[in-house]
């Protein structure tokens, strides 16, 4: 058998990666599909086959992918826009056609400057009757998160920043730098790792990157001038920021892991890519593709492609794309047929949706 291995290394490798498709990848399309839009945030594939589309300013658009016609569905007047906030992420109910509801998160002034996450419903036409999920989230000009995700057990995941602050992380009385995980009612499931707290995990600087895929919840974290990382986000772990930065590699990191119950990156970038946008591909239409972990990066301007194994939990092969030809990137979307998307994150209300499919 050995023998065999050796004489059909290539048969042998496609079978440990359990992925016979890597043999015929496809030739990448690219298309520019929506253009002028300023800063989008957030890009859903919406169970309406529209893409769902936040921008930074406030605006919420449905985009026909099919015809390019981007349709403002509603402006959320109470978002205030500072340096990096403003409107952020979205996330739509998963049985949206029996529950429309659709959860934003963005940044407003009360106070001082916060951050909240509200749920609205969707009536076909309009945006209705608002619900405040969560509220009071310090925010800053910088380092807000905030990615949702909803997993199919009903539970909201967001991503807060440190909001410039790095005494909040590690601080579970702080909703910053934090996983948080509530109810779609803004109740704290009864299952959190502290009783009455909605965090779920600690000592985040600020990931824009969340997907569950697997059973798994991943997450993208910007580090300082080192370390932005892959994470995948456990129960009441801690993911060491301000303390650890990437792996627990120096002497100090080391001792701060054993006694804080640290959950180690995946991966990591140095220099910082400016890692965003997360999203998890298994479809067949790229089939070089399958099985990977999509990211964006704002600075680095490229898409990575990163390989997982057969269990999932670690990285095998990272490959990059489209390298400085669309500028900064946010946000990533998948439409069932396996199609991508992408939109940019440049400014000067000339930001584009780029579809990537094949030739
Ligand atoms: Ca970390
Ligand atoms: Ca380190």
């Amino acid at each position: 058998m050995l023998v065999v291995c050796v004489l059909l290394f290539s048969q042998c490798k496609k079978d440990d990666d359990n992925n016979p498709t890597d043999s015929n990848p496809v030739v990448l399309k690219e298309s520019i599909i929506a253009e002028g839009l300023n800063f989008p945030w957030e890009i859903v594939w919406g169970p309406d086959n529209f893409i769902w589309i936040t921008e930074r300013g406030g605006k919420i658009s449905r985009l026909n992918p099919e015809t390019g016609v981007v349709t403002l569905l509603h402006t959320v007047t109470e978002t205030a826009t500072n340096g990096e906030g403003g409107l952020l992420g979205m996330v739509l109910h998963p049985n949206f056609a029996t529950t429309p509801q659709v959860f934003v998160a963005y940044n407003y002034n009360s106070g001082g400057y916060k951050e909240k996450v509200v749920r609205y419903t969707y009536n076909g036409t309009a945006l209705i009757n608002p619900v405040t999920i969560i509220e009071n989230i310090p925010a800053a000009s910088i380092h807000n998160g905030c990615r949702l995700v909803i997993t199919p057990d009903l539970k909201l995941f967001i991503t807060t920043g440190d909001a410039n602050n790095t005494t909040l992380p590690q601080n579970v009385s702080s909703l910053s730098g934090k996983v948080l995980r509530l109810n779609l009612d803004g109740g704290i499931p009864v299952d959190n790792p502290v009783a009455g707290n909605p965090y779920w995990s600690i000592g985040h600087r600020n990931a824009q990157g969340l997907v569950f895929a697997n059973n798994i919840l991943y997450s993208s974290e910007h580090g300082p001038s080192s370390d932005d990382e892959i994470n995948i986000i456990e129960k009441g772990r801690n993911y060491g920021w301000p303390d650890v930065r990437g792996f627990c590699n120096e002497t100090a990191e080391q001792s701060f892991c054993t006694t804080n119950n640290v959950k180690e990156p995946l991966k990591v970038w140095t220099p910082t890519t400016a890692a965003c946008g997360l999203d998890y591909y298994n479809n067949d239409l790229i089939p070089q593709w399958k099985n990977s972990l999509l990211m964006v990066a704002l600075k680095d301007a490229r898409l990575y492609q990163m390989k997982m194994s057969n269990s999932f939990n670690t990285i095998v092969e990272t490959n990059e794309f489209f390298v400085n030809d669309y500028g900064r990137m946010r946000d990533i979307c998948i439409s069932p047929t396996g199609k991508v998307y992408i939109c940019t994150s440049n400014g000067g209300n000339n930001d584009k949706i780029i579809e990537i499919s094949k030739e």
